[in-house]
This record gives structure tokens, sequence and C-alpha cells, in this order.
């Protein structure tokens, strides 16, 4: 029987993440181009560039998505002043996404949304997390940095019952969450995934601090993702830019959770930024304009912006940028 990637990626399915992986490599891939060839392409490409009022609107926000939808978001919660036990309790439950303008998506969701609520803890703060699973399906929950190996998050939590993961929160930075259930790339790219924050003892300065989290979606199950979102609805920060006042420091989490892709990346427009790579370190890895993060890597970028306007950020992988991952940031 021949087997569609449809089927293996559809909640009907469930097999065949090396299938889906093998097939969405095909776009990076290049031959060598003769000159005829590029001439040929520029043609098709001008052709595109008529129609890309309408290319672009795919990958908008659906209608009824309005200002400050995402603000739960993409703000973090304030850091905790007594480190003492952090506990949460996270349905999770199957539902179905607009992830741009008429593209849907059936999701799971952690308590709800995709991503998950972001979590916030201190470094040697207890945390506790009971996953209730509401869904058809298995899943787990498995936390980034360090911890008991035996809350690792590996075992599945069969439909209709419960876990609680018990751990200590470390060490400081910025580690994603998520479903460790195989396929991987099915689980968390259907939205199961987050961000984990770990302040150091003290915190880090004042900022005005946001959480961004890059997601891909293959809303046509063929193994290669259609649409790329920060915090989970494309094109919503070209709509509704973050705002922040000039000359004040801008902290942001970023965190890659695309799948099917090998690389994502965060590029910041006419100005350049502190990189601390997982947030790890409390001294600058860099001072850039880019960072290039592998799936699952992190990284928090501090900078000040020091004159009124509309700062532009996207992934430097262009057709990250041009199906949903494009935003502004605007400093009044
Ligand atoms: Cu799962």
């Amino acid at each position: 029987m021949r087997l569609r990637r449809r089927d293996l990626f559809g909640f009907g399915g469930g097999l065949g993440v090396a299938a889906g992986l093998a097939s969405a490599s095909h776009w990076w891939h290049r031959t060598r181009v003769e000159p005829s060839a590029v001439n040929a392409n520029a043609s098709a490409d001008c052709a595109q560039e008529a129609q890309a009022g309408a290319y672009g609107e795919r990958y908008m926000p659906p209608d009824e998505i309005r200002a400050g939808h995402l603000e739960a978001c993409h703000t973090p919660p304030p850091r905790r002043q007594t480190a003492d036990l952090l506990s949460v309790t996270w349905p999770v439950i199957e539902t179905s996404l607009e992830v741009a303008r008429g593209q849907r998506l059936n999701t799971w969701a952690y308590n709800g949304t995709v991503p998950g609520p972001v979590l916030r803890a201190t470094v040697g703060e207890r945390v506790q997390v009971r996953i209730d699973n509401r869904t058809a399906r298995p899943h787990n929950l498995h936390f980034h940095g360090s911890h008991d190996v035996n809350a690792d998050g590996l075992e599945r939590i069969a439909p209709g019952t419960s876990r609680e993961y018990a751990f200590e929160a470390g060490p400081f930075g910025l580690h994603p969450y998520h479903c460790h259930v195989p396929p991987y790339a099915w689980h968390i790219g259907r939205g199961l995934y987050g961000a984990f924050i770990v302040d150091p003892p003290g915190g880090r300065p004042p900022a005005h601090e946001y959480v961004l989290v890059l997601g891909g979606f293959d809303t046509d199950g063929d193994g290669v993702n259609d649409v790329y979102a920060w915090n989970g609805i494309a094109g919503y920060y070209a709509r509704y830019p973050l705002k922040v006042p000039v000359g004040e420091r801008v902290r942001l989490y970023i965190v890659n959770m695309v799948e099917l892709d090998p690389l994502a990346g965060f590029h910041l427009h006419a100005q350049t930024f502190d990189l601390f790579r997982s947030g790890t370190s409390l001294t600058p890895h860099e001072h850039t304009d880019v960072v290039t993060l592998g799936p699952a890597e992190r990284a928090i970028v501090e900078f000040t912006l020091p004159r009124r306007g509309r700062y532009m950020f996207h992934p430097h992988q262009s057709r990250m940028t041009e199906r949903g991952a494009m935003g502004f940031i605007v400093a009044v």
C-alpha cells in the first residue's frame, strides 16, 4: 500500500517522522544553476512579485484576531520574589487553530494555547507541573535544562490520565519544553511546546521583556512547513507591532521550536543587540544583529532603540519571513 505523507502527518495517522524530515529538506537543496536558468527563475520571481499582495495576505492573521490577542503569550510572568515552589496544572487539549488567514491546523495545546504558557521560576526553585492529558493520543512533557533524570518527561501519559513532573529549576537561562512522544516533528509541529525562563538569583537588569517563540506549521500534511509564526499566529507582529519606549532596555526571550527545517533565526533591523546564548551567562557572548538557532536552541537578546521608528525583525531564512514570521518593534 502506498502511504501518502498526509496519512503520516494527519491526526488519522501517526507514523513516519523520518519520511517527513526527508521530504522537508528539498527547498534548500540547490544544484548549480546555469545563467539561462537564473534568468528564467528571475522572470518567474517577477511574476510572483506582481501578486505579492495576494501572496502576503495568506500569511497574515485571521480577520477576527485583534490587537492584544497575543499579549498574554508574549508577556512573561513577573520575576518571582520568593523562590520556593512553583506549581501549575496544564490540561493538554485538542483544538483547531487558524495559524494564518484561511489556513487551519489541528493542534494539541498545553493549557489550551500554542505555544504553551510561559513558565518562569528562579534558579533552584522547586517546580511542579501536572499534565492532564485530555486528548485521544499519548503525550508527555520534557524540559530542557538540568533536572533529575527521573523527571525527564519521556514516559507516555496515556489519554485520560495525568502525571506530575517535579524538579529544581536550573541552570538560569531560557529553556524550551515540549512533548517527547514520537514522531516528535508531529507532536511538536502540532503545537506542544513553550518557553521556560529561569531567572538568576537577583534577576536581570530592568527591561521591557517579551517572549517570541517561533513555530512552523505543516498545514497540508506534506512534511514541509507552510506557515511560520512568532507565538502561533502568522503576521501578528507585522499587523500589531510590539511597542517600546525610545532609549529603554528591551529584552527578548527567543526560542526556535520549528520542526522540519534545520535552522531558523532572528534578525533585527537598524540596531544591534547583546546576545546571551541560551541565557546561561550574564555576560554577552556577542554583539550582533543576527542569531541563528537550530531546533530547540534559544537566546536572550538585549538592546535599546535610540530613535522613534519601526524596527523590522524576522528570521534570515527568507521563506520563513515571507510565510508569516516578519514583525516590527515600534519605538515611541
Ligand atoms: Cu505529544
